[in-house]
């Protein structure tokens, strides 16, 4: 059986968990944490998560690789559109979303949420790089309802995850969402998505694995 390694708080891990689920792809779920170990480096070779064992000696990185692997592999319930314009612009999405959003957002996830102190330089430059990635993104999405058009997709396992994410840390860092005007539009879609069996679940698993971190 697949077996999807990483941990419930990381939403790369939940992008690819909610993918697993939507498709009804058996997996058992084992937790790595992200570190430079040699243990995981033998699995991840960036010593990131997720990642995912095959079985046989196959292990895939990178979540967006894995999303391709489970849909040419399990085309039964794609979450990719048939149209190849369509599929190029939902990825097209993914990435915008990953590269110019998510990864900016994330400069600010040490201060955000684990009591780190961010620079001004950073606050500032960040800021700025948000704006485009907001720009960028607003402008390929289309929320009719979902990310990618009328059909929940590939592109929703990233965004129902990523979204509330850059939502929060901006919040936090800058006491105003990052998507400013479309901040509402965004908000409804991300409630929306969290009604979603799938999304509900590795939410719930989240903070499952939150509470009992903060048990220990
Ligand atoms: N591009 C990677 C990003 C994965 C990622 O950044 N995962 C985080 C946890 S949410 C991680 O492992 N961080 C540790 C690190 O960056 O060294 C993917 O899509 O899988």
């Amino acid at each position: 059986m697949l077996k999807l390694c990483g941990f419930a708080v990381s939403n790369y891990y939940n992008k690819v968990k909610v993918a697993l689920i939507e498709k009804g792809v058996p997996f058992e779920e084992e937790q790595f944490m992200p570190s430079q170990d040699a243990a995981l480096l033998a699995r991840s070779p960036m010593g990131k998560v997720p990642f995912l064992d095959l079985g046989g000696g196959q292990i895939l990185t990178e979540s967006q690789v894995i999303l391709e692997y489970l849909e040419e592999s399990y085309p039964e319930k794609p979450l990719y559109p048939r149209d190849p314009v369509a599929r190029a612009h939902l990825r097209e999405l993914i990435t915008h979303m990953e590269l110019y959003l998510e990864l900016v957002a994330r400069r600010l996830y040490r201060g955000a949420f684990f009591g780190g102190n961010l620079s001004d330089e950073t606050k500032q430059v960040t800021k700025t790089d948000l704006e485009k990635g907001v720009r960028t993104v607003m402008r390929l999405a289309k929320f009719s309802p979902w990310a990618a058009g009328s059909e929940f997709g590939a592109a929703d396992c990233a965004a129902a995850l990523h979204l509330p994410l850059v939502q929060l840390a901006t919040k936090t860092v800058y006491g105003a969402d990052a998507f400013g005007e479309h901040a509402g539009k965004v908000e409804a879609y991300v409630k929306m998505a969290s009604e979603r069996p799938s999304v509900k679940k590795v939410n719930d698993d989240r903070k499952a694995f939150m509470e009992a971190r903060k048990r220990k």
